[in-house]
């Protein structure tokens, strides 16, 4: 069955409990929660994480390489810092679909910059929790048409 990851990073636990108006009112688990639903009806399963940590991020990433055939990254602020993070993506060679849950275009301006934007398939912001189901189907969709000429 295909597996996907989905991986969070820094202060994305805080999520539902901070900054509704910026974050919304979801939690991490309900997100989690939402993730497996739709994964189940799309007939493909998922593993979901969190952490603060950079390094650990790397390791997941590159555990992700013969185990999941595609990533969504809410990478956090480490995505607007971390060349590390846009190596590890690269290296591995899994379609990552870039995730935020606000529209980092219109916020401050150290926000705009991505390292994940340069080496992932696409970006989903702005559109809250449900944003995470949207590149579900988006990755699924990417993946298909991948198979569909052989890559
Ligand atoms: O919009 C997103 O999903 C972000 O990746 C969230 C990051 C931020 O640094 C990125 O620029 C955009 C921050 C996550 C912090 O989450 C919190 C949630 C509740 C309370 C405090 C922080």
């Amino acid at each position: 069955m295909t597996s996907l990851l989905i991986l969070n990073g820094p202060n994305l636990n805080l999520l539902g409990t901070r900054q509704p108006e910026v974050y919304g009112a979801t939690t991490l688990a309900d997100i989690e929660a939402a993730c497996t639903a739709h994964a189940k009806t799309r007939g493909i399963s998922i593993a979901f994480a969190q952490t603060n940590h950079e390094g650990e991020m790397l390791d997941l990433i590159h555990a992700a390489k013969g185990t999941h055939k595609g990533i969504i990254l809410n990478a956090g602020a480490y995505t607007h810092t971390s060349v590390a993070l846009m190596d590890a993506i690269q290296s591995v060679e899994i379609p990552v679909i870039e995730l935020h849950l606000s529209n980092i275009h219109a916020r401050e301006a150290f926000r705009q910059k991505s390292f994940i934007a340069q080496v992932a398939v696409g970006q989903i912001c702005g559109f809250g929790a449900i944003g995470y189901t949207l590149a579900i189907d988006a990755i699924i969709d990417h993946l298909g048409k991948k198979s569909a000429v052989g890559a």
